[in-house]
């Protein structure tokens, strides 16, 4: 091959290498401003899977409490695993459910129970609550 010709084809796959890098870094940045912006424009946010018991056992939590999250169901979205993948830097963790209150985050399943069986979330959602139902 001659010496222009090796050069073109260096070229080329430096210039695939470099838009294959622009394409995966917008692509999670698209996420994590998905991420973000669901967070902050909406009072509760539930980013969950639509097979997931504990995700049932959360969203019971506010319906308990006739409260009507946003829920994210990640199995039902093509981004749904990189959305998982991103919360990983919010959350610390993986798993699903993950709930946010008011932009901050509150926790998984256990932890929104926990919550709202000390009252906690009543407080953090400025809402009164009577005796609460085991869930
Ligand atoms: N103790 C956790 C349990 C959550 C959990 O194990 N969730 C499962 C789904 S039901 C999970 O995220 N598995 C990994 C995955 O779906 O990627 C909580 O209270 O939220």
């Amino acid at each position: 091959m001659a010496a222009s010709a090796r050069i073109t084809v260096a070229a080329m796959a430096v210039i695939a290498l470099a838009a294959s890098l622009c394409w995966v870094s917008a692509s999670a940045s698209s996420v994590g401003e998905f991420v973000h912006n669901t967070i902050s424009s909406h009072k509760i946010v539930i980013f969950s899977k639509t097979y997931c018991p504990y995700c049932n056992r959360a969203k019971a939590v506010f319906k308990e409490l006739n409260q009507v999250p946003y829920v994210v169901e990640l199995d039902e979205r093509d981004d749904g695993s990189k959305i998982q993948d991103y919360l990983i830097n919010i959350v610390g963790k993986r798993t699903v459910p993950q709930v946010f209150i008011n932009g901050k985050h509150l926790g998984g399943s256990d932890d929104t129970v926990e919550a709202y069986e000390s009252g906690l979330l009543a407080k953090l959602l400025g809402i009164e609550t009577q005796a609460h139902d085991d869930l």
